[in-house]
This record gives structure tokens, sequence and C-alpha cells, in this order.
């Protein structure tokens, strides 16, 4: 089996401190986080952006900062969100992509988000993949609902995302698909043969998403950003603990972790 990508999904727009105090929410507390998660085992870093006041922003600069400030710590592959808060615009949520990173998330469709709607019309998905092959960006396909499959598979025909595709199961997010395990082997069995996946676990799903996806050969995301709690009533200490745990479980499971580079290797990342 090919080895194992780790991603630490550190932040995310809706978590709070006063929910889960260890929150990195600076450029610095975002780097010295996603150091942590490089060294527990985890080759890509999932970032969201926060401003001053710890708010989730989309801001070029915030997300240039935390970049060079992760650079500057590890050789971990950053990975920032163009999804955003619900309440972003477009234009906002496409900034981070001028950075040139060397992956982005790219949400392929609209759901139900909690109370909000997370809105992603066929137009944007268009402009957003299309600034993504401008910039040599390698797109981490968003999925919450089985549909959005569909519409990569479009991008991939249109010639704006190049196969094989990199899918990131969303799952558990309330009004959107849950987090069963026969929900993941319904997403595994529909995407195109060739494709990459990764799981992120919402909440209580975490944990069992992710060991299925080690033992199916898939990839997993962790962090605060998905699920705050190390078990049921205890919060996890960082996000570090978070991906210490998935390195373990895929020793004791057999599956040895990518580094970057491997990482890299395995996504067809041209560094
Ligand atoms: N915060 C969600 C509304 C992404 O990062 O690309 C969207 C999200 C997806 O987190
Ligand atoms: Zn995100």
């Amino acid at each position: 089996m090919e080895k194992l990508i780790i991603t630490a999904a550190l932040t995310g727009a809706e978590v709070t401190r006063e929910q889960q105090p260890n929150l990195p929410l600076s450029p610095e507390e975002i780097a010295e986080a996603a150091y942590e998660a490089y060294k527990a085992g985890a080759s890509i870093v999932h970032v969201h952006a926060r401003d001053k006041d710890g708010n989730p922003t989309q801001d070029y600069e915030v997300y240039k900062e935390i970049k060079e400030k992760i650079e500057e710590k590890c050789p971990v592959i950053f990975q920032p969100s163009t999804g955003g808060a619900t309440w972003h615009t477009p234009e906002e949520r496409l900034q981070p992509v001028k950075l040139s990173p060397e992956m982005a998330t790219l949400s392929c469709g609209t759901c139900n988000f909690g109370p909000d709607v997370f809105m992603n019309s066929q137009e944007y998905i268009d402009e957003f993949a299309t600034e993504m092959k401008t910039m040599g960006v390698k797109p981490e396909i968003e999925v919450f609902e089985r549909g959005m499959i569909n519409n990569a598979k479009r991008l991939v025909k249109k010639g704006l995302v190049d196969a094989p595709i990199h899918f990131d199961f969303v799952m558990g997010v309330p009004g959107a698909i849950t987090g069963e395990i026969r929900d993941l082997l319904y997403m595994v069995e529909s995407i195109p043969e060739g494709s990459t996946w990764t799981v992120a676990g919402i909440g209580r799903y975490e944990l069992p998403l992710a060991t299925t996806a080690i033992m199916l050969g898939g990839h997993v995301r962790v962090g605060f950003e998905d699920n705050i709690y190390y078990k049921k009533g205890e919060l996890a200490k960082s996000n570090a603990q978070l991906v210490e745990r998935i390195s373990r479980l895929a020793e004791e499971l057999g599956r040895e972790v990518a580094t970057p580079e491997e990482a890299r290797k395995i996504l067809g990342i041209k560094k």
C-alpha cells in the first residue's frame, strides 16, 4: 500500500478559542502548530487565516505571512483554504491562490453547513479551478456530498483540472453527508480509477473514518478545524496530539507514514 499522507487542518474558520483554548490563531501560532504537526507525522497543513481579532480572513498578506513562517520552520506542504468562511465572497476566498502555493482546496458544490449555506456555484468552481491551473496549484477537491464528485469529473472533462484527481471527503458536517463508514465506502467506490483520496471526519466521526482510511489505502485529515476533542468529553491538547495518534495507528496497522517529499510524489506535485 502507498504510504499514508496525514493532513493537519490546524485552525478552520468556525472554531473559537472559547471552544478550544489551544486553537492557533496568529501567523506565529499557526506556523508553530504546523511545525509540531509536521514533527508528529503530518506532510500537509491545511490553513485558514485569522485576523488580529481572531476572526476568519482570506487576506492575501496574512496568508503570505503564515506561508513564509511555516517555510522557515519545515518542509511541510502548505495548503491554504479557498473555502474560507461561509460569508466570504468568492473574490476574498481566491486570494491565497495568488501566492502560488503547492496546493489549495477547491470545494465542488453547494451544501448546507450547519445553520449556513456554503455556496459554490458552477461559475465560481470553474473560476477557482482556472485560477489554480494558471498559478500551478494542485487542487484538493473538497467533497461534502456525493454529487460533488460529478462536478469534479466535469472539471477534468473541461480541462480545468488535471487527472488524477485528489479528493478530500469532508464527512459529518451538519446538513451534508454523514460520517458513517458505509458513506465513506460509497464515496470511495464513486471516484474515478487512479484518483487519490483523503477523509476529514467531523467531530466524533474523525477517528473511525481515519482508521478505515488507513486500512483502505486512503489518506487522513485530522485537526482542530474538524474535531477539537481527543476523546469524548476530553479536549485535545494540540493539533499535533491528533496527528500523533494517526501516526501511531498507522504504525500498528502496518502502514508507513509519508514524509512531505513522499507526499509530493504520491500527489504528483512538482516543487
Ligand atoms: N469553512 C467552510 C465553510 C475549505 O477549507 O476549503 C469551508 C471549508 C472548506 O473549510
Ligand atoms: Zn478548511
